[in-house]
């Protein structure tokens, strides 16, 4: 679908005029052609095979049948020799007669991975080495009415060898720290080693005669109530001498700047005054609504269009507040001076092959994120700068984006054509993106810090190795990267890595962000959330099986079996299934069979990372922020993510879900004492009572505390009620609390849930079908500890992973095209933790009503 309507948007032709305009015409599409470049030479280079741009040799391979798909079994590790090869693309294509006579023609690739020569007509017009970079190639002395277009694409390894080599020592994680394209694609713990290689993005040709508007930004420069002043920055590429008119109009508005400018052949940026009277902000779509007001900025002469562009501007300001105070340092946001609490987590690609992502499945995730009340993602630096688009959903739906520049958990070189490209790359994505509203912070890398200062990574340098290799960190992440920001964008703060200081190291707890690895990698409690509240957590995680869907597609089997071989490339982590047991055997039942380790072990990642975003919402001011690791996979695996490679919604993050919304309400215990903390991050006060009724698991009231009445603002965040358990005769496995405020509430268990005394009675469900699926209500008599809905057909629960209270009838939808009742099931932690009882079938009351017209 994409490269069709990439084929269609042949051209772009702006209104009906008589003297031609600019002109794009998209180059991308499945007309492409591909073949084995590799030395020696197959015995036939005229072996073409069919290709499709964007995308990579891997994928037309797999497209050919020619490599087993690596997402199945443990097919990744028989397609390795792909990215030892080298390759070459091939398109032929024409130009109409119009086109062609046009003074200047660029060729513009927004994505080259990674080492590419690139022949048009037989004539190299250039040569690539970054992946992140969009290279554009003067061939107006080349470009005729037919063409062809070849691309060579020489494998990393040798390149890197080379490299590698002119350095006496090995930097930590090479060789991928020699090359500029996503690093996770060289294995990670969570992602398939898969080397890409090929044309990942848009391909097109630019023609004009006479102007171009080559880049536009438009910069807030200041706000009030009245009107906000903006400076339009306007880059124009002339190459015909004579007045122009530049047309910007407001369509939001309906107003129009117009200025006429002499133009010289040369390259020009033009800075033009706006105002918008009264401006309506962008925020968060947690605290308001993300205002966009929508320019066209046209280059016109005689009243006819030669150029435009669009682009949707967000009045905001967004600062990160890093001051010294009595504690430490803060890290906080501000989003039009108001302090923001951060809710969210890490994004990594969606899919390893990068060109895969369809439109609407970055539309759902994101979606996906506001559903579960995110406000801000992190865009991870092992990753990419994401497309245009990723970031265009982000301004509309209002999330905020920590953007990571490309450098993860390694030392990078520091010589003169390293820094020479990193600063190119560095330059074309700042420029790309700092229209977006979105983007709140560029963060330098990833774990370099903590790696080298942690990770005994310097044990074997000696210290003039060492002293290079800090200056080359020192070179990129406190010089190179600061001054491109600072000077193209200089409203949005700069921080050098994530995390500020590791775990090792003292300071963590009180200034800057913090990865909290104590939790998995070192195996600690997940209480150890709440012992240790850092000012702002970027990273904290727990690993989970996928859905039941994706291990069926990675095993390719049709039932759950947890020691199929193909777990061998599908958990990544070394320790992974261990830790997942020993943290399952603090806290719950650990079943034998594979369909209940798989439900358990969600609800025991969602159970984790829940108690560590309740301590760091819990703990704000003091903490503004909580970013889990990590939101999504790039393939089905197990891995710590909320959504899986599939687009299925785990435990946790339907549990995130809770957890984010603006007011939470959080019980604790501390010296027998029940303590209540009201956190709200809506702007709205409110006053109202606050209760706590004790109940048995058959809803029977124990005790009821008096009510006393509570605000929601509470600039401390202290405690707003307390309950002596002392005073109160209940037993702790089978009782649970209720805590009612206004229209939230909040349950506290007094045990874990594996000692909790659960009885087995089944669920009574009631089954409608609606033109979008299915309606189900549920109840039961006694507590149904973290019901869990499935089904065989494709299709999502409006909720699931959630407490049935007592006799408290409970109704959610089954988004899907199935309407086949039988096919929903479910499992509870009742069923497990009395497992000898355990029904035969739910007790499941389907009523089949017809469906509406
Ligand atoms: C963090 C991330 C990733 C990694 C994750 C889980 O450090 O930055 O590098 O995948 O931990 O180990």
């Amino acid at each position: 679908m994409r490269n069709l309507l990439s084929a269609l948007l042949i051209i772009s032709c702006f209104f009906s005029c008589k003297e031609s305009p600019n002109s794009t015409v998209s180059l991308s599409g499945s007309d492409w052609q591909f073949a084995d470049y590799s030395y020696p030479m197959p015995d036939n280079i005229s072996m073409w095979n069919n290709s499709t741009v964007p995308g990579c040799v891997q994928k037309d391979l797999l497209n050919l049948g020619q490599i087993p798909d690596p997402f199945k079994l443990n097919n990744e590790d028989s397609i390795q020799w792909v990215s030892e090869r080298d390759w070459v693309y091939k398109k032929e294509f024409d130009v109409s007669s119009e086109i062609v006579t046009k003074q200047n023609h660029y060729l513009k690739f927004e994505g080259l991975d990674t080492y590419a020569s690139i022949r048009l007509n037989d004539n190299l017009i250039g040569t690539t080495e970054n992946a992140f970079r969009t290279f554009e190639f003067d061939v107006s002395r080349i470009i005729k009415e037919h063409n062809t277009l070849e691309i060579v694409f020489t494998n990393p390894e040798g390149i890197e060898r080379a490299k590698e080599s002119d350095l006496n020592y090995t930097l930590p994680e090479s060789p991928r720290v020699f090359i500029r394209k996503p690093q996770f694609q060289y294995g990670w713990d969570w992602g398939p080693t898969i080397k890409t290689i090929g044309i990942w993005r848009d391909v097109s040709l630019v023609s004009y005669d006479k102007v171009r508007l080559q880049e536009s930004f438009i910069e807030t420069v200041s706000i009030s109530k009245e009107k906000a002043k903006l400076n339009a920055h306007l880059t124009i590429d002339c190459i015909k001498k004579g007045m122009y008119d530049i047309w910007v109009e407001n369509l939001s508005t309906g107003e129009t700047h117009k200025k006429r400018v002499p133009l010289d052949p040369s390259t020009t940026t033009y800075i033009l005054p706006l105002e918008i009277k009264e401006p309506k902000l962008w925020w968060t779509h947690n605290l308001g609504k993300p205002n966009l007001y929508e320019y066209r900025i046209q280059l016109r002469q005689d009243q006819r269009v030669l150029d435009f562009k669009k682009s949707k501007v967000g009045i905001r300001t967004i600062e990160l507040m890093t001051e010294k105070d009595s504690i430490g340092e803060s890290f906080y946001f501000k989003l039009n001076g108001k302090p923001i609490y951060m809710k969210g987590a890490n994004y990594i690609p969606q899919n390893i092959f990068l060109a895969d992502v369809l439109p609407e499945e970055r539309q759902k995730l994101l979606s996906d994120a506001v559903a579960a009340n995110m406000n801000m993602l992190r865009v991870w630096g092992g990753g990419v700068y994401e497309d245009d688009l990723f970031y265009d959903l982000c301004d509309e739906k209002g999330i905020l984006i920590w953007q990571d520049f490309m450098f993860a958990c390694a030392m990078y070189p520091g010589d003169k054509d390293f820094l020479a490209n990193v600063k190119a790359e560095a330059v074309d994505n700042v420029k790309r993106l700092r229209q977006h509203p979105s983007i709140a912070l560029y963060c330098g890398n990833n774990e370099n810090s903590e790696g080298w200062h942690r990770w005994g990574w310097q044990a074997d340098k000696t210290e003039s190795q060492k002293e290079e290799i800090w200056n080359s960190y020192q070179a990129v992440f406190n010089e190179l990267l600061p001054k491109v920001v600072d000077s193209l964008s200089p409203s949005i703060s700069y921080w050098e890595s994530s995390p500020k200081y590791g775990r090792g190291d003292k300071r963590y707890q009180f200034e800057g962000d913090a990865h909290d690895w104590w939790v998995w990698h070192d195996g600690y409690p997940f209480e150890h959330f709440e012992e240790e509240v850092p000012r702002f957590m970027s990273e904290f995680g727990f690993q989970s099986f996928p859905s039941y869907e994706a291990i069926k597609y990675f095993t390719a089997q049709d039932s759950i079996d947890l020691n199929h071989p193909s777990f061998a490339t599908h958990q990544k982590h070394a320790r992974g299934f261990q830790l997942i047991k020993e943290y399952m055997e603090r806290d719950f039942p650990v079943p034998t069979n594979d369909e209940d380790y798989v439900y358990v072990s969600q609800l025991l990642q969602a159970y984790g990372i829940s108690k560590g975003i309740r301590a760091h919402r819990a703990a704000k001011p003091y903490n503004m922020g909580t970013l889990y690791w990590q939101l999504n996979d790039c393939w089905p695996v197990v891995s710590w993510s909320s959504i899986d490679g599939l687009g299925n919604w785990k435990a946790l993050h339907y549990e995130a879900k809770r957890a984010f919304k603006n007011r939470l309400i959080v019980p604790f215990e501390e010296n027998n004492i029940l303590k209540i903390k009201v956190v709200d991050d809506s702007p709205k006060l409110v006053t109202n009572d606050i209760y706590v009724v004790f109940y048995d698991m058959n809803g029977t009231i124990l005790h009821q505390t008096e009510t006393k009445s509570v605000s929601t603002f509470n600039e401390k965040n202290e405690v707003v009620y307390e309950v002596n358990l002392s005073n109160i005769n209940f037993d702790r496995t089978s009782t649970f609390a209720k805590v009612y405020f206004d229209d939230t509430h909040a349950l506290h268990y007094f045990v874990s849930p594996k000692d909790l005394t659960l009885s087995n009675g089944g669920i009574n469900a009631t089954m409608i079908k609606v033109p979008t699926g299915i309606q189900i209500t549920l109840k039961s008599e006694t507590l149904q500890k973290d019901v869990f809905l499935y089904s065989e057909e494709g299709g999502h629960f409006s909720d699931n992973f959630f407490d049935l209270l007592p006799n408290e009838p409970k109704t959610l939808a089954f988004l899907s095209n199935t309407h086949s009742l039988e096919k929903i099931h479910y499992k509870t932690l009742n069923n497990l933790l009395s497992k000898s009882n355990r029904p035969q079938a739910p007790s499941i009351i389907f009523c089949d009503f017809s469906i509406p017209n």
